[in-house]
């Protein structure tokens, strides 16, 4: 089993604070670590070194899309048969990893998704909620997929998956890009429960649930410009 190179991919923006335990963590469970600092302003690039992942740097911020794009090509240059999305805001739960990465090397699966709503441990906000639901009947009309969850950056990809789906959506709308692109090249899929947790450091830091609109409005643009 362990033959297999895992790599982890952390976007990160501004994350200092949670970076260093984060990364810790995540050694625990995969061969490398590439952190995509997104143009952060604070110092989480030089924890990052210090913490022994490779730091890739974006100049300027361009938002989480771009940094997975940048990372998960980087992951695939290095060898990577297994490549995990991973949040550095202290989100993600390390012992969730193994769940992602099994139905890959024991059934074969393309693409593994966590599912907040599948795990009772995630504390997710009831307004959050809302518009994930709405996000889920978003993905299913775009894609044809219905899938317990939308938007969660927790994600398992075998080196084929990562190779296909080559993202184009720089900021948070890549969620649904992702989903959309499984469809399109007819790759196999599981959810799996994740726990997100959400601390007052994460929901400070995270998405307005406005951005919901500007997801619908960058997707609709993207096919619309085609
Ligand atoms: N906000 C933000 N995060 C970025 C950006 N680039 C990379 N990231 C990283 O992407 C990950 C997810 O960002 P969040 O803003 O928490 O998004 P989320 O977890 O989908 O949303 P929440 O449910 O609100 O936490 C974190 O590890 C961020 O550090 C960026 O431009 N903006
Ligand atoms: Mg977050």
């Amino acid at each position: 089993m362990k033959n297999y190179k895992i790599i982890a991919v952390i976007p990160a923006y501004n994350e200092e604070k949670s970076i260093s335990s984060v990364l810790r963590d995540v050694k625990k469970q995969v061969d490398e670590i590439i952190l995509v600092d997104d143009g952060s302003g604070d110092k989480t690039s030089e924890m990052a070194e210090k913490e022994g992942a490779c730091v890739l740097k974006h100049l300027i911020n361009r938002g989480q899309g771009a940094s997975l794009r940048t990372g998960t090509e980087y992951a695939l240059k290095r060898g990577a048969e297994i490549i995990i999305h991973f949040d550095a805001d202290g989100q993600h739960q390390i012992e969730d990893i193994p769940k992602l990465i099994k139905p890959i090397l024991k059934d074969g699966m393309d693409v593994v998704l966590g599912s907040r709503f599948l795990s009772p441990k995630s504390n997710t906000p009831w307004l959050r909620k809302i518009v994930l639901k709405m996000g889920i009947f978003f993905n299913y009309l775009i894609s044809g997929i219905k899938l317990n969850d939308a938007h969660n950056g927790l994600r398992a990809l075998s080196k084929k998956a990562a190779k296909l789906i080559d993202i184009r959506q720089d900021r948070m709308s890549h969620n649904s890009e992702i989903v959309q692109k499984i469809a399109q090249y007819n790759l196999s899929y599981q959810e799996v429960p994740v726990t997100i947790f959400y601390s007052s450091y994460s929901r400070n830091k995270g998405q307005s649930s406005l951005n919901a609109f500007k997801i619908v409005w960058e997707l609709l643009w993207a096919r619309i410009s085609r």
